[in-house]
This record gives structure tokens, C-alpha cells and sequence, in this order.
């Protein structure tokens, strides 16, 4: 009999640090929600995630700590497995680099790829910061200097190994154009391509003799291996690739998805993939770059001190309500704003009215007409039908959904059941039913189909919130594991005369006012709403001569513009230089854009931005720049975000 159809998932390995924050736990949420998927639709899962715990950011910290690196490591990876099982990320595996199965395979890799001639001994050559120990190339300094602190660099040259990376550029090339679902969203492998594969690949250094604390080069012991390529090949060692027991491996390799953020993108799809190719190994069939959760247009850093604990939100709220605000919040590939605000906004809307009272107020009408016994249903209406039909098509949807890791669009889905239930309710009135034996007998099937219809949310809902779906089931009175599970989402899988309890509240709706100014005075808000328009009678007092009529304002042509290459301009540390698509009859253009220190060049590509069109040329550091894309800044400049439009346009398109 052949076996179940495998699926295995991976997170990056998280870097140990003391507090894993909100935009950490998105993506393990993601990972998780999409192997539970995976898990209930028959599907054999294995879901790896991990900690990269080599280089000289954590040598660094040991020291000043006053102990090992290991010991160090092994406080923080304490504190990050407790966040995942109170966030109930149910991983089949944590590898850590400190591992000693991962250790010996990755001297074992480097080594064959050594032998075969891919490693090559070398002298790298670049800047080095003797504060920070820290190698840079000419690009990465800052005004000349360290780009950590600041301080004056020194020209330097160490012995070091190196990977061909060039050998295999077109090789790649050839790949990514022939697999298109290898590097998704699309705009990632655009930007794959032009920023980085075809302007010409460098043979990468992967070694060091200044960190100690790293994978020691088994056959030169000055060396230890550069991070990058010791914790990339955590996918394979966690299954055993070199190992007396390769199975594991030989059963979910290659991966079906790597989820990682987006600025992890081009490791995972450059570097990675030549790692494999170079081992004569499959390549994982998707990398999926996933968007960051920012805090009032930043990303959320422990750097830069605007982090939110997930530890904090879900002891407070409960980690289905978070799981559920981080998958349904933002469309997975884009950023997306956390707030306290947005979050508890919708804590209220859809789980405590949405969800929570539909569950309650049915449970409590089948407690009340039928004592607490769900009543089989007669005959069922054309509106009945409707509904119905609509239970039935919804794991259809929610299925293609998750396949396309669509897991905002999926909840969408099962919430428009949610909904539809709602305005049943609504329409059908039970509690004017309950009055008389006629309407009694009609409340039979609406009962019946309500509590059918929540049964199956229940099931669509698991792996989003694993929590949640048991204590609906308690309330139904479902006590058949056949029911809980999704080859019953078909509408009538239930029988009646499940015995219904009155639970818990399901989500308690919270005074969100209260909430923010007395338990979270020190949340970081959202950023405030632009004031409200105020009646024209008001707004008068604006001096005439500072209004422009609306002929004059039509005068400039706004439009929209596609970006398809980005890069730093050599010797600014402020501007970047942008071409820019328009319509399919424009030509190209130019655009030198002041916006380096808010967005690195790959973030951009394929990202469509709002241009002044008809500005006059100008040149800005010898680059003829023809027109201006618009920003959004506060007033000192320290933040600046890109204007763009609310829903994919056509490029080129006129702004009105
Ligand atoms: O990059 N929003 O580790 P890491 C969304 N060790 N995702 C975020 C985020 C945010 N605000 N902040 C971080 C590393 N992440 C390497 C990976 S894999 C072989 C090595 C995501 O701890 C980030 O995008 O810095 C990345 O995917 C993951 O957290 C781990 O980041």
C-alpha cells in the first residue's frame, strides 16, 4: 500500500536572542498553521524550525556575559521553546547549529564540496572594525566607516576558503526562469534576477579564522564555516543527510515550502539552492518570502527597540486570539501594521461578536426549546439550501487558499460562513419561533442547520486556532473524533442529539478604550489617523493664495509606475537610482530617488510607486532623473514611507 503523500515545512532558525518578538512568532505561526493544514488533509507533515547559534554577535554577548557561548545559547533556546509551545507551534523538530548531528554533517558538507573542488583556499580581502571584529566589504561602510559603530575601518586580508558561486550562476538563472513557482511572490524572483544573478555572482567567502565560536573546517582548524552556509544546511542535517540514518531524509527531502522573510530571500534562493546543486541534491520545490510585521512603518527590531512580546499578548489574550490576528491581519507576502488598536479591534469584531455569540446564542436557543438536545431538521427551505450550499463550498475555498499560503483569504472564507450564519439568525427569527408549536417545529431545521454549519467552522478553524475548536465542540455536544476532522466537512456528517452545554464565553468582548489606557499605556499606537475633514465652513480660514485651483492641480501628472530595478548610487549614502515602468507605450525612466536609508534597493523591485510624470528632468550625482516618486514623511525626516496604490493597478495608470 503506498504511503501517505508527504509534507515538510521549515521556518529560518532564529537567531538566539533574549526575546523573540511578535514579527519571530508571525512566521513559526505561519509554518505551524500551514503543517496543521497539511496534517488534517491526510498529508504525512514534518515541520522543522530551529535556532542559529554560531558568530561573533553571540561570542560577543557570551563574553560580556561572563560565560560559553554554548552556556549562553543555551538559556536563550530554553526561553524560544517555551514561546512556540505557548504559542502551540507544534514543530516535528528543533535543530540547533550547536547540535552536535549538525556540526558533524556540516563538516562533512564542507568538506565534499572542498574535495570536489567547489571550495577553493584563498585571501579575502576587505575592510575590517577591530572594535567590532567584523569584516566589510568597500559597499557596506558607512561614510567610509564602520557601519556598526561608526568607527574608522582598516584595509585588511585574511586567509580564507571560498565557494564558486559563479560556476553555477547561469545554471541558476536557467532554474529560476524554468521552475516559476521556486521563489514566490513573483516579485521576489524578478528581484532575484535582476538585482543579484545577472548583474554577476562572486564566488562567496566561507570561512573564518577570527571567530572561534562556529563549525570548526575539519581538515584546517584555523577555520570555522561562515554562518550562512552552516545554518542554511540546517534543512538537510535535521533529517539525517551524512548521518547513519539518513530515513528521515530520504522521506521529506526535498522541502515543499522554506517560509522566510523577505530580506532572507536571497540566501535562501541564491546561495542555497547552489549548496544543493553543488551536492548533486534536490532544490525544495517553493521558497516563500514572506512580508514583515512593522510598527508604525518600521520593522519591528529588537535593535531598534519597537518590539511587541508575544508572550505578553498571548497570556493576556489567549494565543488562539493572536494566532488569529496574525494570519488574518495582512495578506502573507506583504508588511502589514501591528497595533494594539487593530489587534483588539478585531478580537472584538470577528471572534467575541462574530464568532463567540453565534456559538452562544445557538447554544443557549437549543438549551432553552429543546433541552440542551440538538433536534434533527425537517424541511429545509430555499434560504436553508443557500446556506447550506455555502457550508459546503467553503473547504473547497479554504483549501486553495492555504495552497497558495493565502491564509488571511482563507479566513475571509470561513468568516463569510460566520456571517452567513449571523444574518440567518437574523432572518429567521428563532426567537419568534419559539412562541408557538408551529414556529417550534420550523426551529427544528434552523437549529440543526446552525449547529451543523458551526460544527464545520470548528473544523476549518483548527489549524488557524488550535485551541478554539475543542471547547465549540463541548458546547455542540460533538463527541465523535470523526466529526472534528476534515473528511466530515460535508453538511449533515452530524447527527442530531448531540447533548449541547452551556460553556465559557467564547472571546469576552473587551472595552478597547479601557484596555489601551489602563492596561497597555506604554503600546505602541497605531500611527494617528489623518484629522477628519472639517465642514467647509470651517476650513476657510486657509489663506486664498496658499489654495491652487483645479486646473492648476491637473496640471500635474500623477501616475502609476512599476519599479523594475533599484541600486544604491555609488558614493550617497541617500539616493537610489530607479527604473521605472510606465504604460507599454511609455519608455522606460530614470528616477534618482532620496530614499536609501528608509528601503534597501531589492524591497522596491516590483513594487509599484506613484510618479510625478511630467516633472522636468533633472540631474541628481550624474543621473539624469526624470521625474519624482512620492513619499509620505513626518516632519523631521526620520520616517518616510512610499505613496502607492491601494489595489494592483495597471502600470502606468493616471492618478485623479
Ligand atoms: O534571519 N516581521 O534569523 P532572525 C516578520 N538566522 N518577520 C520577521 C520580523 C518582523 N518584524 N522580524 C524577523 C535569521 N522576522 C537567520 C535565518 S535561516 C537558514 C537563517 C523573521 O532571527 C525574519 O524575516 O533574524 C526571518 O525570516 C525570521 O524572523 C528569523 O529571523
Amino acid at each position: 500500500m503506498p504511503g501517505k503523500e508527504t509534507f515538510y515545512i521549515t521556518t529560518p532558525i532564529y537567531y538566539p536572542s533574549d526575546n523573540l518578538h511578535i514579527g519571530h512568532a508571525y512566521c513559526s505561526t505561519a509554518a505551524d498553521t500551514m503543517a496543521r493544514f497539511k496534517k488534517q488533509q491526510g498529508f504525512d507533515t514534518y515541520f522543522l524550525t530551529g535556532t542559529d547559534e554560531h558568530g561573533q554577535k553571540i561570542e560577543r554577548k557570551a563574553m560580556e556575559k561572563g560565560v560559553t557561548p554554548q552556556a549562553y545559547v543555551d538559556e536563550i533556546v530554553r526561553g524560544i521553546k517555551e514561546l512556540w509551545k505557548l504559542m502551540d507551534v507544534d514543530y516535528d523538530d528543533f535543530i540547533r547549529t550547536s547540535d552536535e548531528r549538525h556540526v558533524k554533517a556540516v563538516q562533512k558538507i564542507f568538506r565534499k564540496l572542498y574535495e570536489q573542488g567547489d571550495i577553493y583556499k584563498g585571501t579575502y580581502e576587505g575592510w575590517y572594525c577591530t572594535p567590532c571584529e567584523s569584516f566589510f566589504t568597500e559597499l557596506q561602510l558607512k561614510d567610509g566607516c564602520c557601519p556598526d559603530c561608526g568607527r574608522p575601518v582598516e584595509k585588511t586580508n585574511e586567509e580564507a576558503y571560498f565557494f564558486r558561486l559563479s560556476k553555477y550562476q547561469d545554471w541558476l538563472i536557467d532554474y529560476i526562469q524554468t521552475h516559476p513557482d521556486f521563489i514566490q511572490p513573483k516579485s521576489r524572483q524578478n528581484e532575484m534576477l535582476n538585482n543579484f544573478l545577472r548583474p554577476g555572482l562572486q564566488d562567496l567567502c566561507v570561512s573564518r579564522t577570527s571567530i572561534k565560536w562556529g563549525v570548526p573546517v575539519d581538515f584546517d582548524s584555523a577555520h570555522t564555516v561562515y554562518v550562512w552556509l552552516d545554518a542554511l544546511t540546517n534543512y538537510i542535517t535535521a533529517l539525517g543527510y551524512t548521518s547513519d540514518d539518513p530515513s528521515l531524509y530520504e522521506k521529506y527531502w526535498p522541502a515543499d515550502i522554506h517560509l522566510v522573510g523577505k530580506e532572507i530571500v536571497r540566501f535562501h534562493t541564491i546561495i542555497w539552492p547552489i549548496i544543493l546543486h553543488a551536492l548533486g541534491l534536490e532544490l525544495p520545490k517553493q521558497v516563500f518570502g514572506h512580508g514583515w510585521l512593522v510598527l508604525s512603518g518600521v520593522k519591528m527590531s529588537k535593535s531598534l527597540g519597537n518590539v511587541v512580546d508575544p508572550v505578553v499578548l498571548c497570556n493576556r489574550y489567549g494565543s488562539d486570539a493572536i494566532r488569529y490576528f496574525l494570519m488574518r491581519e495582512m495578506p502573507f507576502g506583504s508588511d502589514g501594521q501591528f497595533s494594539y488598536e487593530a489587534l483588539l479591534t478585531r478580537m472584538n469584531a470577528d471572534l467575541a461578536n462574530d464568532l463567540g455569540n453565534l456559538v452562544s446564542r445557538t447554544v443557549a436557543m437549543v438549551q432553552k426549546s429543546f433541552d440542551g438536545v440538538v433536534p434533527a431538521p425537517l424541511e429545509y427551505t430555499d434560504g436553508d439550501r443557500a446556506l447550506i450550499a455555502l457550508a459546503n463550498q467553503t473547504p473547497d475555498l479554504v483549501s486553495l487558499h492555504m495552497d497558495g499560503l493565502q491564509f488571511s483569504t482563507a479566513l475571509q472564507d470561513i468568516w463569510k460562513l460566520v456571517g452567513e450564519c449571523n444574518r440567518y439568525i437574523d432572518q429567521n427569527t428563532p426567537w419568534v419561533l419559539a412562541r408557538s408549536e408551529e414556529g417550534r417545529e420550523r426551529l427544528r431545521t434552523v437549529l440543526y442547520i446552525l449547529c451543523e454549519c458551526i460544527r464545520m467552522v470548528a473544523v476549518l478553524i483548527q489549524p488557524t486556532m488550535p485551541r478554539t475548536p475543542a471547547r465549540i465542540f463541548e458546547q455542540l455536544g460533538v463527541t465523535d473524533e470523526n466529526l472534528t476532522q476534515w473528511p466530515s466537512l460535508h453538511f449533515g456528517a452530524m447527527p442530531a442529539g448531540g447533548k449541547t452545554q452551556k460553556g465559557e464565553t467564547l472571546f469576552p468582548r473587551i472595552d478597547i478604550k479601557k484596555e489601551l489606557a489602563d492596561i497597555v499605556p506604554d503600546a505602541p499606537k497605531a500611527p494617528p489617523k489623518p484629522a477628519e475633514a472639517k465642514p467647509a465652513a470651517l476650513k476657510a480660514e486657509k489663506p486664498a493664495e496658499e489654495c491652487i485651483s483645479i486646473d492648476e492641480f491637473d496640471r500635474v501628472k500623477l501616475r502609476v509606475a512599476r519599479v523594475l530595478t533599484a541600486e544604491r548610487v555609488e558614493g550617497s549614502d541617500k539616493l537610489l537610482k530607479l527604473t521605472l515602468r510606465l504604460g507599454p507605450n511609455d519608455p522606460e525612466r530614470t528616477v534618482a530617488s532620496g530614499i536609501a536609508k528608509f528601503y534597501a534597493p531589492q524591497d522596491l523591485v516590483g513594487r509599484q510607486v506613484v510618479l510625478v510624470a511630467n516633472l522636468k528632468p533633472a540631474k541628481l550625482r550624474g543621473i539624469r532623473s526624470e521625474g519624482m516618486i512620492l513619499c509620505a514623511s513626518d516632519a523631521d525626516d526620520q520616517r518616510l514611507t512610499l505613496v502607492t496604490v491601494a489595489g494592483d493597478m495597471e502600470d502606468g495608470a493616471y492618478i485623479r
